[in-house]
């Protein structure tokens, strides 16, 4: 499923604006064109819009509708329609008719137009209903026809059509999907291509940097040698274009020539190691919530450059495909997570049980991986997937799961698997299966809070037991204080900026000196909404950055920290 793109033989055109929208039951279908209705914004989640708590912790289903218009239907093309993320199940309809469900609202789907016509009335009814076989995992109560929604991840679950609305056309014989890989031997990159068509190939040209036209041939699939390659690297954005045309169409897929793996406890990125530093990030802003915005996305890797971060993780869930074009061209690395967050009650009971998280909570895990992989994989950025965060990995049912998620995610791809973990070493029974362990740590904070000098040991103390029982890299993934953007103490007192300093300085300088830590990302990049709770003042604040994207006095801190040469 490639990115819709406009070129010589492509067309696309954007469906983004204002739809008509509503509150609707269950039990709607859309035979008539709604009547009850008010305007929304697509892309965009709808929570913050409204004045209404009832609007805005809305759980159900929502209408979104528009018309849109084919003006030449051109026989031997075909129609499509993408959503690149609608939270959480969407079943499309055109003229009343059901053409498509889709369950998962982080990654795009595609639907396509079987009966063109030249107005069409498109609805999308879309429920964020989140359950024990969706991802994230919610709970749903039910009392008399009324549902509660329980969540046990900590973002707010915003709702709505969160991307770009595209309609598109393609040639019969169309270029499906283009895959394409890199290895690179002393002086000389080894580029494997394949390109799935049914169409006849004319010609598969390599465009470097600089735009020189590189190597021309016709094969479908190949290995091309190129010496001296400008490589893709950290801060070092440089993306090489493979052109493919086919008699009847034409696409121009970006790529950056590197390598990753890992060895010997160690993360590699060109034949060299290198250390993490960067952030846990969210899609999440003032009013479009969790909705796409070019601009917005730009900011944050400006920022990301400013502050000499190298690395990200999608926390908790793939983001917008722009974010990942744009680290592509920043040299920004991704541990790219799929959206298993939630697998844990933070009570005594099971998760991975036949009536809960089971074997048909399985199938959407896998299903979820392979879109996620399929639509990522050839992003130089992405260095890694994270199987989920925080599930409680120290249940016997867990072991399955996962021994099932990491076998399947080898299948896919060849990059290193990471899982993210909060429980003890002692007890963790799934780290076995992957190649590096992020840990999230809150000594200081959730538990011994306000103590900073316990900092050092317990957090050394977490490092050796993982090290010990599994010998592979970590990454901490996650450390924070809440800190209330402007509050100062002296001394530095909990929710102020001057703590958050204090407290990250003490965890990064027990992950620097620790042999086998491979990076640090601080918990978050910046503030979040997320449900209300009594430990969250209009949201989590444990950002180096507030919402609006402004720096906190830690974010000076780590700007001259991430600028010096650690371990990288
Ligand atoms: C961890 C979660 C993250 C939370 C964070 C926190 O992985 O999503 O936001 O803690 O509590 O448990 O700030």
């Amino acid at each position: 499923m490639l990115y819709p793109q406009m070129n010589p033989k492509r067309w696309v055109v954007s469906l983004n604006g204002l739809w008509d929208f509503a509150f609707v039951d269950l039990e709607y279908k859309p035979v008539l064109p709604l009547v009850e209705k008010q305007l929304m914004g697509v892309p965009g989640s709808y929570n913050d819009v409204f004045t209404t708590q009832k609007a805005r912790e809305y759980v159900g289903k929502v209408c979104y509708e528009r018309l849109i218009y084919i003006p030449d239907i051109q026989e031997g093309l075909q129609y499509y329609i993408r959503f690149g993320a609608a939270a959480h199940k969407a079943s499309v309809y055109l003229d009343g008719e059901l053409v498509m469900t889709h369950l998962g609202g982080f990654l795009p789907f595609d639907v396509k137009v079987e009966h063109p016509k030249s107005s069409m009335r498109l609805t999308v009814l879309l429920d964020n209903r989140l359950d024990y076989q969706s991802l994230p995992m919610g709970e749903l109560i039910e009392n008399e026809g009324v549902f509660k929604q329980k969540i046990y991840f900590d973002f707010f679950n915003y709702s709505g059509l969160h991307r770009d609305v595209w309609l598109y056309k393609l040639p019969l014989k169309q270029i499906k999907e283009i895959t394409i890989k890199t290895m690179i031997q002393s002086h000389e990159a080894h580029v494997f291509y394949d390109v799935t068509t049914l169409d006849v190939v004319e010609s598969v040209e390599i465009k470097d940097p600089k735009g020189k036209i590189y190597k021309t041939q016709n094969r479908k699939k190949d290995i091309l040698k190129i010496e001296e390659p400008i490589l893709w690297d950290i801060h070092q954005g440089n993306l090489y274009t493979l052109i493919v045309k086919t008699q009847c169409d034409h696409y121009e897929q970006t790529f950056g020539i590197r390598e990753i793996y890992v060895k010997d406890q160690q993360l590699y990125l060109n034949h060299k190691p290198i250390f993490l530093k960067g952030f846990g990030m969210h899609e999440d802003h003032e009013i479009i919530g969790k909705g796409t915005h070019p601009l917005l996305h730009i900011r944050d890797f400006e920022l990301l450059k400013w502050i000499g971060a190298n690395s990200i993780r999608t926390s908790h869930y793939p983001y917008d495909e722009q974010m990942y074009d744009l680290a592509d061209q920043y040299g920004i690395l991704i541990i790219d997570e799929i959206p298993a967050v939630g697998l844990n009650f933070w009570d005594s009971r099971t998760v991975f049980q036949e009536d809960r998280v089971n074997e048909q909570s399985l199938d959407i895990y896998k299903q979820t991986l392979k879109a996620l992989v399929e639509r990522d994989k050839n992003h130089p950025s992405v260095i890694m997937y994270s199987l989920a965060n925080e599930a409680n990995t120290y249940e016997s049912g867990a072991v399955h799961y996962f021994e099932e998620a990491f076998k399947y995610a080898r299948t896919l791809t060849d990059l290193p698997l990471m899982i993210v973990e909060n429980v003890n070493a002692e007890i963790n029974l799934v780290a076995q299966f992957a190649d590096v362990i992020g840990l999230n740590r809150y000594h200081g904070w959730y538990t011994d809070f306000s103590d900073l000098s316990v900092i050092e040991k317990q957090l050394k103390d977490s490092f050796t037991s993982y090290l010990e029982k599994f010998h592979k890299p970590i990454v901490l993934t996650e450390f924070s204080a809440d800190t209330i953007a402007g509050l100062h103490t002296l001394p530095a007192q909990t929710f102020s900026e001057e703590f958050q300093v204090e407290f990250i300085e003490a965890y990064i300088n027990v992950a620097n000196h620790t042999k086998g830590v491979i990076g640090t990302h601080i918990w978050n990049f910046a503030d979040f909404q997320t449900k209300q709770g009594l430990t969250r003042f209009n949201g989590n604040k444990k950002g180096v950055f507030t919402r609006n994207r402004e720096p906190k006095m830690v974010a000076h801190m780590l700007r001259i920290h991430f600028t010096k040469e650690i371990k990288s």
